[in-house]
């Protein structure tokens, strides 16, 4: 038995015994670091089920969730139908390798929504819709360098394993080993917020420097929003050298609006990519932009990037499912007003217990940061105290709700999340904040 299970007696008995035996077969026990639950210290619970806002583990317990599979879950786990999408579609074969109408149906529902992308590649997770996107942009202009911002992290390719956030600043390894210092020399980082940061690079490096990725609002070292002008200097900057602006929307797209973080903040980017909501909890991912940039990709182009699995009937599916609810009028008001429910009602318990807590929040993303200031980077990420966050994870918890288990991971709410499980939670963090001013 490992360290971190002999030190959770928090989680119920199946839930140990189950992960006890994942860690003999599966790195860590897990196959995604930040849910082996090591940055709050002990094991995780074992999830068997989800409905609606509610996660089950297997030892009977059931808990208000605000991870929500990482944000695809906006109209709930297991929604009617999402799931008669996806059986339906499995009855026809789960995958073909040749194209499929559900491919373009989904493309065309993503670009009515999002006015900058004219073509869009499907593939199978954020990561590969940011590396491929970096390839892109590289193929299209010549140029090797790139930019990204310290905390934001695009997905594992090993160009953008650099200063990395969520799991990569969880774990306190934002520059993996394994990427070549050649490789990550190409990758130029700066502070997120700064505009004159950026402004020196291109003046410095301006010609070699590919395109700037950035996270329009940051989910990945916990919520960070971006300051007023700091989206729109991106957008100047990048135009006036030549350079591609990436907006890496795998959370933000269908999340913050229907045309995302681009329609909400409005500024354009060369090109978008896409995860999660899109494949309504499937594996899926996609990159898109105007005709001109994404002409560039095999087959029409030189750029080349493919997938056996790109473009799955069911992904496609229950993509089209989900992106189709989310019409239902008011669901982003809706969303908005359960946000700022949560925001008000954990500030307010907070200052009352006298915690230190900047609750940041945009639409139905949100951190709730053990912090004396605002985060607005990197640098004042690192000042939010992760011990406090994880007691405060462990209070919550033990009262039956999910929180991301890390200080640096957005917490996400979805249409399923009712106005009394934000109750049901605030009562939950008023225990939890008073048991922190003791910690
Ligand atoms: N890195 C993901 C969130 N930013 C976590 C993915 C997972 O563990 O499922």
């Amino acid at each position: 038995m490992t360290d971190s299970l002999l030190r959770s007696p928090r989680t119920g008995p199946h839930s140990k015994r189950l992960f006890e035996e994942a860690t003999r077969l599966l790195p860590g026990g897990v196959n995604s670091p930040v849910r082996a639950f090591r940055a709050v210290g002990g094991n995780p619970v074992m999830i068997e089920r989800a409905q609606g806002c509610r996660l089950y583990d297997v030892d009977e317990r059931n808990y208000i969730d605000y991870i929500g599979s990482w944000g695809p879950m906006i109209v709930g786990h297991a929604h009617p139908a999402v799931v008669k999408a996806i059986q339906d579609a499995a009855a026809q074969g789960v995958s073909y390798g040749a194209p499929t109408a559900w491919e373009t149906m989904l493309a065309r529902m993503v670009a009515e929504a999002i006015p900058s992308i004219e073509l869009i590649r499907f593939v199978n997770s954020g990561t590969e819709a940011t590396m491929s996107a970096i390839r892109l942009a590289r193929g299209a202009t010549r140029r090797d360098r790139i930019v990204k911002f310290e905390g934001c992290y695009h997905g594992h390719a090993d160009s953008l394993l650099v200063k990395a956030g969520s799991g990569a600043m969880t774990f306190g390894v934002p520059d993996s080993l394994g990427v070549p210092s050649d490789l990550a020399r190409l990758t130029m980082t700066l502070p997120y917020n700064n505009v004159d940061a950026v402004r020196s690079a291109f003046e410095s490096a301006g010609k070699e420097i590919a395109c700037v990725i950035v996270e329009p609002v940051v989910g990945n070292m916990g919520v960070v929003p971006p300051k007023p002008g700091f989206l729109a200097a991106l957008r100047e900057i990048t135009a006036a050298h030549g350079a591609l602006l990436i907006f890496d929307e795998v959370m933000t797209g269908f999340r913050l609006s229907k045309g995302g973080a681009q329609a909400l903040y409005g500024i354009q980017p060369d090109l978008t990519c896409l995860g999660k909501i899109i494949g309504g909890g499937l594996p899926v991912g996609a990159y898109g932009g105007p005709r001109r940039v994404m002409e560039q990709v095999a087959p029409l182009g030189g750029v080349y990037q493919a997938g056996t699995l790109s473009g799955n009937p069911l992904a496609m599916r229950a993509g089209i499912e989900t992106l189709r609810l989310l019409d239902e009028p008011g669901l982003y008001e809706r969303l908005e007003a359960k946000g700022t429910q949560l925001e008000t009602g954990l500030r307010e318990l907070a200052a009352r217990e006298g915690v230190a807590m900047q609750c940041q929040r945009v639409g139905s993303m949100c951190t709730a940061f053990f912090s004396e200031q605002p985060v607005v980077d990197y640098q004042t990420a690192r000042r939010a105290d992760p011990d406090r966050y994880a007691a405060f994870f462990w209070a919550m918890l033990e009262r039956g709700v999910y929180l991301p288990p890390s200080q640096f991971e957005a917490a996400f709410l979805s249409d399923a999340h009712a106005v009394a499980d934000i109750e049901t939670t605030l009562l939950a963090a008023r225990d939890a904040f008073a048991a922190l001013r003791y910690h």
